[in-house]
C-alpha cells in the first residue's frame, strides 16, 4: 500500500499514525496538493490528501474510508466494539475532524485569496465553528480523559491529538491553549508517545 500526502495534512498523518498501531506496513509519499499539484494529478486525479493506493492500485479517498479498510485488512480495530463507548469514540472523532476541517478552511482563505478578496465575515464564522469544535472536546475531555498509553490508543485520541498540534502548526493564535487546557495537555501527552514521534506533523509551509 502507499499513502500519498504530507504529513502536516491531519488526515494524512491519522491514517499514517493508525496502520503504524494497526501493523500494516505502507510506502509514504510526501507530495503536495498544492506545490505537487501536477504529480498528485497523476496519481489521483481528484488530488485529494490523503490518497491511499491498495495493493491491487484501487485508489482510496477520505481518512474515515481508509482506516476501515485498514482495519479490515488488519483485522481488528482503533474503535470500542460496544455501542456506547462506540458512540462516544465517534462524537469524539467527528468534533476532532471537524477541529481539522475548519482549521485547513481558514488556512486556504488565508493562504490561497488575494489579500484584497479576503472575506473577514467568512473567517470569523469558521474560526467560531472551529472553538465550538474544540471547546465541546475540551468538555468530554475534562468530563472524561482518553486513555494516552500507545498501547491503549483508539481513534478519538489519536485524532483529537493530531488535530490540536495541526492547528497549532498552522495557526498558533486561532486556538489559544488555555482555553483549551484538556486538549491541549491530551495533544502534548500524544505528541511525546514513540508513534507520534516517528510520524512527526510536518513543515507548514507544506500543506
Ligand atoms: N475528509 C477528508 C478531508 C481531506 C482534505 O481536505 N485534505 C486536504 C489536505 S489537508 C486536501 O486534499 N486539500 C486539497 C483540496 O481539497 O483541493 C479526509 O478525511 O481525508
Amino acid at each position: 500500500m502507499k499513502l500519498i500526502g504530507i504529513l502536516d495534512s491531519p488526515f494524512v498523518r491519522r491514517v499514517a499514525i493508525s496502520m503504524r498501531l494497526l501493523g500494516l506496513p505502507f510506502e509514504h509519499a510526501a507530495v503536495s496538493v498544492f506545490r505537487g499539484f501536477g504529480e498528485f494529478q497523476q496519481i489521483n486525479p481528484v488530488v485529494k490528501a490523503p490518497t491511499l493506493i491498495a495493493d491491487d492500485g484501487s485508489v482510496l479517498m477520505d481518512s474515515t474510508l481508509m482506516l476501515i479498510y485498514a482495519e479490515a485488512l488488519a483485522g481488528r480495530s482503533l474503535m470500542p466494539a460496544e455501542p456506547a463507548a462506540l458512540l462516544r469514540e465517534l462524537r469524539l472523532v467527528g468534533l476532532a475532524l471537524a477541529g481539522c476541517e475548519k482549521t485547513a478552511q481558514i488556512v486556504y482563505e488565508r493562504g490561497l485569496r488575494p489579500a484584497e478578496k479576503l472575506h473577514q465575515p467568512w473567517i470569523d464564522r469558521v474560526t467560531g465553528q472551529l472553538h465550538a469544535a474544540y471547546g465541546e472536546l475540551d468538555a468530554e475531555l475534562a468530563a472524561q480523559p482518553l486513555d494516552t498509553r500507545e498501547a491503549g490508543l483508539q481513534q478519538a485520541a489519536i485524532t483529537a491529538g493530531v488535530a490540536w498540534t495541526f492547528t497549532q502548526f498552522m495557526l498558533p493564535d486561532a486556538a489559544p491553549a488555555a482555553r483549551f487546557p484538556h486538549l491541549a495537555a491530551h495533544a502534548a501527552a500524544m505528541e511525546a508517545l514513540p508513534v507520534f514521534r516517528a510520524i512527526p506533523c510536518d513543515d507548514a509551509l507544506n500543506l
